[in-house]
Formats: structure tokens, sequence, C-alpha cells
């Protein structure tokens, strides 16, 4: 993607790749994933509309890394969006307590469930990464963003077979509903996509989702859940929520693939 690029909408761009005929319904090979590929939902997935823009990030060559950027390229200011506070007791006691006492919980279908400290997130092999945010509202910013792969933690906790999809569940509501996302396993094992406790050379504030959110850097901002409390490995949507995968996806026209 250049510099210049607008924020391309999400239905457009579908129906744009559907329209100039840019991808066959057959014969795409997934990059990667074998075990995704056997799975009968997925190849469903993979037919729809939805799946026709997800194909186009996972033909050959479609692992591509998110561009990244360099330090004189970030933003002065990044926005804060969403949820920039959260309300929940448990939580602001743990963020007065500078998170000592808090951990992260990876369950579901695993083969060892976690309970994972900051510090044991800290200690782990960093990634850092200069990357942009697109919000799907069209603003977007370039921030620097510091924290373990993901799957690193995923592999300490050993996915089941049948995982398809990892869910991250966070501290925060809108009204009484919480805010929830999820992923394949395409983006879930992609170099870049991090679970950040710091941003900007900074331990992430609360209005960024202290004390850890997600970075899945080719996706649309709603995605980039923050205030992860717990990761749940999953075969299927369905039952989770209103089964669309995401708070915004829910209640939204919103993609469950906001692929940029
Ligand atoms: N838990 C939680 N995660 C969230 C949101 C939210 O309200 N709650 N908003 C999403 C949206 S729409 C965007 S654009 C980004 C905003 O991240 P920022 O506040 O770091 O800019 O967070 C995403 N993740
Ligand atoms: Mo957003």
């Amino acid at each position: 993607m250049s510099d210049g690029k607008r924020l391309v909408s999400r239905p457009m761009s579908r129906r744009g790749l559907i329209r100039a005929g840019a991808l066959g319904a057959s014969g795409l090979i997934l990059s990667g994933c074998d075990r995704l590929n056997k799975n009968a939902g997925f190849r469903d997935l993979l037919q729809s509309a939805e799946g026709l823009h997800m194909r186009s990030q996972r033909l050959p060559g479609g692992d591509a890394l998110a561009r990244e950027f360099l330090e004189s390229d970030m933003s002065p200011t990044f926005r804060a969006n969403g949820n920039r506070e959260v309300a929940d007791s448990a939580y602001r006691r743990h963020l007065e307590s500078g998170f000592s006492h808090w951990a992260l919980k990876v369950d579901g279908l695993v083969e060892r469930p976690l309970s994972l400290p900051l510090g044991a997130l800290q200690a782990l092999p960093q990634r850092e990464q200069i990357t942009r945010h697109d919000c799907v509202e069209g603003w977007s910013a370039i921030g620097k963003w510091q924290g373990p792969q993901l799957s690193r933690i995923l592999d300490m906790a050993g996915l089941s077979a049948r995982a398809r999809f990892i869910v991250f569940h966070c501290a925060d509501r809108f009204g009484t509903t919480p805010y929830y996302e999820s992923i394949d396993l395409v983006d879930a094992f992609h170099p870049q996509t991090i679970l950040a406790w710091r941003m900007n050379g900074q331990t992430l504030p609360e209005a960024f989702g202290a004390p850890l959110r997600l970075r899945v850097e080719r996706q649309l901002g709603y995605k980039h859940a923050k205030y992860v409390m717990r990761i749940e490995a999953r075969e299927t949507l369905d039952g989770l929520y209103g089964g669309k995968g995401g708070y915004w996806e829910d209640r939204s026209d919103y993609a469950w693939y906001a692929g940029i």
C-alpha cells in the first residue's frame, strides 16, 4: 500500500474485485495453512463474497507483511477511539496497581490453559513495529507498537487441532455488551500479529488499551481489540454473543474479515 492510498471501504473493494472478475471462485490456493483448507466451514466462507476479499490476501504472496514505517513517519498524535476508559471495578483496581497482579488468560481449545502475568509477556521475545492504523470511520495514524507475537503464546498453550478462530475478550463494554473480536489462524500466526503492551515507547495508556491490545496489522481498526483479558481458541463463532465474531460485526455491516 502506498502512502497516498485513501482508505478503501470494505464493501466497495469487495464489489470492485467481484466486478473486475479479478479473482476466480475456484482453483485458488491458500497460502500456508492446509489445516484450514481442509475445513468445510472455512471453505464455504472462502466461497462467499466476504471470502472473495479474504482470498485476495490469502493468495500465494498474500501473506506479505503490512508496510512498516520509520520513526520520522510517526503521527504526532494518535487518536484514541471507541472506549477510552473501562468502568469494570476489577479492571480499575488492576490499573491502579500497574497490573502487577493481573494475568492474561488463554483457554478454550488449547492443550495447556495459561495464565500469563504482564511480566511474563514482557519477558518473551518482543517484536516492535511502526505501522499505520486505519479506522473504518476514515482516519489513520502511524504508531509504534511492541509486544510478544501472538503465535508464540498460542504455541505455548498448544492449539488443539479443532481450533479455527482466536477470540479476544475485552474488559470494556458498550452498555451491557462486552467488546470482543476474533481472527482466523492465518492472521493469528502472522508475524506482525502481536499483543502490544507498549506504544510509542511508553507503557500502553488506558485510552489505547492497557494493559494489552491486539495489533493485527493487515486488518481495519475495529479488529485491534484493546483491554484484552482473555484469549479463547474456538472451533466456531456460533453461540458467541451475536455469532458474527465481533462487537461491531454483531451490530453493523462491518465485515468480520476486514483486511486492508
Ligand atoms: N476493547 C475495545 N477495543 C477496541 C475498540 C473498543 O471500543 N473497545 N475500538 C476499536 C476501534 S473502532 C478502533 S479504530 C481502535 C482504536 O484504537 P485506539 O484507541 O488505540 O486508536 O480500537 C478498536 N478496538
Ligand atoms: Mo475504528
